[in-house]
């Protein structure tokens, strides 16, 4: 057995003789082993991207190791666990943040200049895996990196999209969308667990049948696919802790269509099976609005399904009372995308465990967590009823269950307020009468977090006030971040060792809190210049790229100001693209002998637009649009270049944030619940100009606003603002930018025609105008500050000392302590 075989396992290796060696010398060999029999080229000839794939397998070998014991190390101790539910993780690559988080990058460099490669040359091979859209998405993935570095027992749980996000590839100006077959060249980072599978089942009816003298429902489906795990090793940084994220492929069953293939209708049969595969195969690139799609939701519950059959496994594997299930689990529905599971969870008790209906809720009360990441209402989920009942006839009558139940017990507390109780209500009656997503998971979650503080007090205030006010102890918030091992010292390697070398230590890779020790060095005139010397090197960098790319030479003396995101209303790109043009036109009405005062910009805008967000598109398009003439307008040369990086994705943030004096992050106040991208910026040393909105918030908090340039309508101003709307004064330069447009300076006059329409006439829901002066002098104290090199950098390394608190390890903490109720479980050795 299992056991006997452990002894000999350690009678024939020493304990540690088992790990595979780092020296450089033992990687050259694991590398060209994996040439020769992993990728079967010759180890005497191979190119650039198979010495990539050998030196992944070679990494890998090295995770799967940490990862096995990490595994048996949980097994034995048996903590209580977190399971993260996330339909979209954002991962982007995986090499260099494995090595470093090993700790044998440097080996690895070594090994490979010997056999003639470039580290960073290969690490550019590598694609990256976009399974997600934006700022949720990368979350989550930074929130792994935590887990796995402070050592808490944490499984992350999701799908393994065939197409990741859309390739953004921008034509004549225009977004078009083409599909990321990202598994085309393979994937070093992901493991088939071929054997470990789950039936995950579809439509159908229900059925009563007699059971122990009563009645009992049972589902009998429709439709069975399976799902297959891909496990992703995840490692710690100064750990060996190496934690899995599962995601899920469907696959079609062996169990169903025998019916066909027995009636002899043989290819149709083979042709209707891999019709199971589709629901795996694409990720939904709209995270603005859910527009009740049968795959969307077939999605949702496939992912759901298997990972509870996974997780009721593994409990079952050593536990045999369910009461004893939330000493031992707890489930983070990141966002709404996963609430399905609280009625799944219902149905696997009640239906195929046998508990009773109040012991299975009183379970399901104490195991899940909801984040939420929206104030917008468009972003919360509404199922319609009749999809629901068709997919999943048995989850819709246990929807209705707990509703009816928790209808009752509240009109015990409110009384017959029956426009409360129907907004309260999971169900929604209408014109299509729907299930509120979020209310189911607020109803059944013991916690319900917004991603800062003020997102939180939105919540509070508006979006859930009904239920704060009914149970205040629920609500809480942890503000999101980022980890400081992908965002500064894969992303940023100078900028690391430098402050490596200020703090005397490397231990703010895992403890950044000590980035606070900074604080006393800014006016210290050697780190200065040391300081401008990275930012310069990060800015060539940057230059290369944008040259290689777009074409366009940028010159590094100019101040490189950043806006790279998600294009949205209300982020606000088009008020960024408003006040370039005023700048641009003020170069051009200007003396020629006053253009020597001006501060020359280099402004980059970066982000994908939703496929059928025409607004959207038609930002990216007016970019393009002003980019071309402001480019070529030989009188403005180096003053002023706009330029559109195409594809923004996880690998190009790594190259833009350590190269950008000035980000942007400039959504109308009240609008963005978090941001993590302004916490990349920051500590990279980036300055901020930002609108009060947000983490931004906190942001202020911790390096003063002196450090920044704010500017904007305040948060409680905006709603009696948009009131007035239509009287709003509104400032000359803004009418006189939107003019331009209009008139067709940039060309594309009646293309541009309804993108001007949404700010102008009454209709300005997003405050453009509004906000355009302050905008704008935010903008001349950011180039003021600027001309004063010392100041800048001062306030610089400010950005990055004042970071700490937007760590993802701060997050986690937080959550493992007030929300989830974990402990860490480190693997010995
Ligand atoms: O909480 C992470 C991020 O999530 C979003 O991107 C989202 O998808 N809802 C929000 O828009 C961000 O504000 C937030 O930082």
């Amino acid at each position: 057995g299992g056991g006997e075989t452990s002894v000999r396992v350690e009678r024939m290796f020493g304990l540690m003789d088992r790990f595979l060696k780092s020296d450089p010398s033992s990687l050259q060999k694991d590398i060209l082993d994996h040439v020769e029999y992993t990728v079967a080229r010759s180890r005497f000839s191979f190119d650039d991207f198979e010495a990539y794939q050998a030196l992944a397998h070679s990494v890998r070998d090295r995770l799967i190791e940490r990862w096995h014991d990490t595994q048996i190390h949980f097994k034995k101790k048996d903590p209580k666990r977190i399971y993260f539910l996330s339909l979209e993780f954002l991962m982007g690559r995986s090499l260099s943040n494995s090595v470093i988080n090993l700790g044998i990058r440097d080996q690895y460099a070594d090994a490979l200049k010997e056999l003639g490669f470039e580290f960073e040359v290969l690490a550019e091979q590598e694609g990256d895996a976009a399974l997600g859209n934006g700022g949720l998405a990368r979350l989550s993935a930074c929130q792994m990196d935590s887990l796995a570095t402070m050592d808490y027992p944490a499984w992350g749980y999701g799908l393994r999209y065939q197409y990741g996000l859309f390739r953004q590839v921008i034509l004549d100006g225009y977004q078009h969308e083409q599909p990321d077959y990202w598994l085309n060249f393979g994937n070093p980072w992901e493991i088939e667990r071929v054997h470990v599978t789950y039936p995950v089942k579809f439509y159908g009816t229900v059925e009563d049948e007699n059971f122990n003298g009563g009645k009992r429902k049972v589902w009998l489906p429709g439709e069975m696919v399976e799902a297959v795990a891909y496990d992703n090793p995840i490692p710690g940084h100064g750990t060996r802790n190496t934690i899995t994220l599962r995601l899920w492929a469907a696959k079609p069953s062996d169990q169903i269509d025998m019916e066909s293939f027995n009636t002899g209708d043989y290819i149709n049969a083979v042709v209707n099976r891999q019709r199971a595969e589709t629901i795996s195969s694409v990720l939904y690139p709209d995270d603005r609005s859910y527009q009740g799609k049968e795959l969307r939701l077939k999605q949702q519950y496939f992912f759901v399904s298997a990972s509870l059959q996974d997780i009721i496994r593994r409990f079952k594997d050593s536990h045999s009372n369910f009461d004893d299930f939330p000493e031992k689990v707890a489930l983070q529905l990141n966002d709404t995308h996963p609430s399905l599971a609280i009625a799944e969870v219902m149905r696997v008790l009640v239906d195929e465990e046998h508990l009773d209906w109040n012991r299975a809720w009183g379970i399901v009360c104490k195991i899940f967590s909801f984040t939420t990441h929206t104030v917008l209402p468009e972003g919360l989920e509404k199922v319609p009823v009749d999809l629901l009942e068709s997919l999943l006839p048995r989850h819709l009558q246990i929807i209705y269950d707990i509703n009816f139940d928790y209808i009752e017990e509240l009109k015990k507390k409110i009384g017959l307020d029956y426009d409360r109780l129907s907004r309260m209500s999971i169900v929604e009656d209408g014109a299509v009468k729907s299930i509120r997503m979020a209310n189911l998971a607020i109803v059944c979650s013991h916690t319900v977090n917004g991603v800062s503080r003020v997102h939180s007090e939105l919540l509070k205030t508006r979006v859930f006030k009904d239920f704060y006010e009914l149970w205040p102890h629920k609500f809480d918030y942890k503000t999101n971040g980022v980890t400081q091992r992908r965002w500064i010292v894969v992303s940023n390697p100078s900028l690391s060792a430098l402050i490596s070398k200020w703090l005397g230590t490397e231990a703010w890779i895992r403890d950044v809190d000590l980035l606070a020790g900074l604080q006393e060095q800014a006016a210290n005139v050697d780190l200065h210049e040391e300081w401008r010397m990275v930012r310069k090197v990060n800015k060539m960098r940057l230059a290369e790229y944008i040259e290689a790319m777009s074409g366009i030479k940028v010159s590094v003396n100019a101040m490189f100001d950043v806006q790279i995101k998600r294009i949205h209303e209300y982020k606000r790109q088009l008020l960024n693209i408003l006040g370039i043009i005023h700048r641009y036109d003020c170069i051009k009405n200007m003396e020629k002998s006053d253009r020597t005062k001006v501060v020359p910009r280099v402004c980059i805008i970066g982000g994908k637009a939703a496929p059928g967000y025409e607004i959207a598109k038609k930002i990216i398009k007016l970019c393009n649009a002003v980019a071309e003439k402001i480019n070529n307008d030989p009188d403005v040369g180096d003053l002023l270049k706009l330029v559109f990086i195409p594809d923004y994705n996880v690998s190009v943030a790594e190259l833009v944030i350590p190269g950008a004096d000035l980000s942007q992050h400039i959504s109308t106040a009240g609008h963005e619940a978090s941001g993590t991208g302004n916490m990349k910026f920051l500590m990279n040393g980036c300055l901020l100009l930002a609108t009060e909105d947000g983490s931004t918030v906190e942001i202020i908090e911790e390096i003063g606003e002196d450090n920044m340039f704010l500017f904007g309508a305040k948060m409680h101003e905006v709603p009696a603002l948009r009131v007035k709307g239509p009287t709003l004064k509104v400032p000359l330069q803004f009418a006189s930018v939107v003019r331009m447009v209009r008139d067709g300076y940039f060309g594309f006059q009646d293309y541009f025609e309804s993108l001007c329409d949404k700010v102008e006439g009454g209709n300005d829901f997003y405050l453009l105008g509004y906000d355009f002066q302050s905008y704008l002098e935010a903008q001349a104290a950011a180039d003021k500050a600027f001309v004063d090199q010392e100041k800048w950098t001062r306030m610089s390394i400010l950005s990055t000392a004042g970071s700490g608190r937007f760590s993802s390890d701060r997050t986690i903490e937080e959550y493992a302590e007030k929300t989830w109720g974990i402990e860490p479980c480190k693997c010995p050795f």
